[in-house]
């Protein structure tokens, strides 16, 4: 037991805390100041409990391996629930039940849930503490592991209690769900995977979440406070909280600069994105990294669009990332990280597929099991992450902590589509963009539960995040837009096509800058594009091809679409339309822009 003073005279904090901890019924309370000794502390706790494994120091200092229960591996979306009070406000997107009876639900399991525990008050900030943008959170849990993680993805201390004051905050209520009998010896990573729920509460500014103590699941400031409780935030107040990267994208010779925001699914590339490295070709172009995952983004007192990245860190996919594919990514690890679910190499580094061609010859899995390039089974979990300092990160923009945001010229909006989708194109206007991202499809990564490589539409990548009903959530984005001096273009992208053979047809990853620049031209008004049934179109020569072998053929075949498919995928939109049109939520601009697309590719048909 440790004594501790309280830090805080907010009486909503202590009323809440005492509430929390005479239900689920801890040890202890212990209240996080964010210092290092403290860190140090859960660290070593962590070790001697088995749930961190210490890496080499010498390969990657202060950096520690978790494994997570097999059972707790990504976000759960079948168990997340939005509890407003009506249906209609959570809508056919999301899972929904009555706020009273979830609550009542939630205090069953959470009964004596802490016994064995000791139960953490995390206050943290998500933006730059202290900004007017910023949100304060305080998230109590009985997981160490999810503290270690909270310092690094949140500005999280004492100097959060200054800030708040006597103010309002978001309740974030965790717990693994694991309760220790006296004398019960606990398990390296305790969770209750049969009686999970990730659910929020809208109206009253609280999320609950039991029985995960994976990522999205359990650091509350992520995907439950900064995107579903701040969607509904930035609904009331006019702005917009998003599942977005931002990257700042310059050349200094073609005096062009710019900031943009992209949305696509978790686990389709934003992390590499971000930190794109352009190739050699390109070396006038600097590449900036503001976000790699969240975006807060309000209407500035010139009319444009700022935004600001309100994370301290980065929850990035593993898999895939090496030197090759994205340099930034493996210097922001190189130290100070919590790898979760990858591989151990006998040097007590750590290894995923991807990182390099050949696999070490020996590995322990992320399950602790011995593991040789001849095993079935991956060494690292297809959804294992790393959890970094955005500091760490070389090409971090100046401003990534400037409160006044950054000003976004163009939006992005990407998929993982295998056919029909051109590599990119320009929506006609704001409608027409936010159209086109309302019907946005993805296949299906390990980032959620469910078999990878369906295609499920994911709106605006905001299918499992948005904390209120869709069709008012494309209303908001017509409405933010109409009030809007100087409107950022929004764009189409799709770095996944295949053809006949299932080999991908666009390289990816720095390559990508060849579109980025054709859209960072667009907005300076610099380059033409050529009008299409789908929309504004670059022609093969607006972009640069030196050092990549790219035929015009080859281009006009990412680029294609096949205008048969693409009117039954209409046929599918507006199907897919159809739970909102029902409860009368698509508006009407959407209606008509499915007429509009429709005749037009008739006509280019005809
Ligand atoms: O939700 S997580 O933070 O676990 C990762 C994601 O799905 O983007
Ligand atoms: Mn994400």
């Amino acid at each position: 037991m440790i004594k501790q003073a309280i830090p805080t005279k907010n009486k909503q904090v202590i009323d809440w805390v005492n509430e929390v901890a005479a239900l689920t019924e801890p040890d202890y309370v212990y209240w996080c100041d964010g210092s290092e000794e403290e860190n140090m502390a859960i660290c070593a706790k962590l070790e001697r409990a088995g749930t961190f494994i210490k890496l080499n120091p010498k390969k990657r200092p202060n950096s520690y391996l978790a494994r997570s229960n097999p059972k707790d591996v990504a976000r759960v979306e079948s168990r997340t629930f939005i509890c407003s009070q009506k249906q209609i406000d959570a809508g056919p997107t999301n899972n929904w039940a009555p706020p009273k009876k979830m609550k009542a639900t939630l205090k069953k399991l959470m009964k004596g849930c802490m016994h064995g525990r000791a139960m953490y008050v995390i206050p943290f900030s998500m933006g730059p503490l202290g900004s007017k943008i910023a949100q304060i959170g305080i998230e109590i849990t009985d997981s160490p592991y999810v503290v270690a993680n909270m310092r690094i993805m949140t500005r999280m201390g004492k100097a959060v209690w200054k800030v708040l004051g006597n103010g309002n905050f978001v309740k974030c209520l965790h717990s693994v769900g694991a309760p220790l009998k006296k004398g019960e010896k606990d398990v390296p990573w305790p969770c209750n995977p049969e009686n999970t729920y990730i659910t929020h509460f809208p109206e009253t500014r609280e999320i609950i979440s039991f029985g995960s103590g994976y990522g999205g699941n359990a650091l509350l400031g992520k995907k439950c406070l900064a995107l579903r409780i701040a969607s509904t935030m930035a609904h009331e107040d006019g702005w917009l909280a998003e599942h977005m990267l931002i990257v700042g994208l310059e050349n200094k010779k073609q005096k062009l600069k710019a900031y943009v925001a992209a949305a696509f699914p978790s686990a389709c590339g934003k992390t590499n994105m971000a930190m794109l490295i352009p190739p050699k070709e390109m070396k006038d172009w600097k590449v900036s990294t503001v976000g790699d995952d969240i975006a807060w983004i309000k209407p500035g007192q010139d009319g444009r669009l700022y935004a600001i990245n309100p994370e301290a860190g980065f929850f990035g996919v593993a898999p895939g990332t090496s030197v090759k594919t994205n340099k930034n990514a493996m210097e922001s690890c190189r130290r100070n990280t919590i790898f979760t679910n990858v591989a151990l190499t006998d040097d007590g580094d750590v290894w995923w597929e991807g990182m390099t061609d050949k696999a070490p010859e020996h590995l322990i899995d992320w399950q602790g099991h011995d593991w040789t390039p001849r095993s079935s089974t991956p060494a690292a979990h297809p959804n294992s992450r790393f959890t970094a300092p955005a500091a760490q990160c070389p090409t971090i923009d100046k401003n990534w902590e400037n409160p006044a945001g950054v000003p976004i010229s163009a939006f992005v909006f990407g998929g993982r589509l295998a056919s029909n989708t051109p590599l990119v194109y320009q929506a006609f206007d704001w409608t027409h963009g936010v159209f086109l991202a309302s019907t946005m499809g993805s296949e299906k990564t390990a980032a959620a539960e469910g078999k990878t490589g369906e295609i499920r539409r994911d709106p605006f990548a905001m299918l499992p995040f948005c904390g209120y009903n869709m069709g008012d959530y494309w209303t908001h984005w017509l409405k933010v837009g109409a009030r809007l001096r100087e409107k950022p273009l929004i764009f189409r992208v799709n770095w996944f096509r295949k053809d006949d053979q299932g080999k991908f047809m666009w390289p990816g990853f720095g390559d990508n800058m060849r579109v980025l620049e054709w859209i960072v031209r667009r907005t300076a008004g610099q380059v033409n594009a050529i009008q299409t049934a789908l929309g504004m179109s670059p022609r093969y020569e607006d972009l640069t091809w030196t050092g990549l072998k790219m035929t015009q053929q080859q281009f006009q075949a990412l680029m294609d679409v096949d205008a048969q498919k693409a009117l039954e995928d209409v046929g599918a939109q507006s199907e897919s339309f159809e739970p909102l049109r029902q409860e009368d939520k698509i508006p009407i601009e959407f209606e008509a822009e499915l007429v509009l697309l429709a005749e037009r590719l008739k006509r280019s048909m005809a």
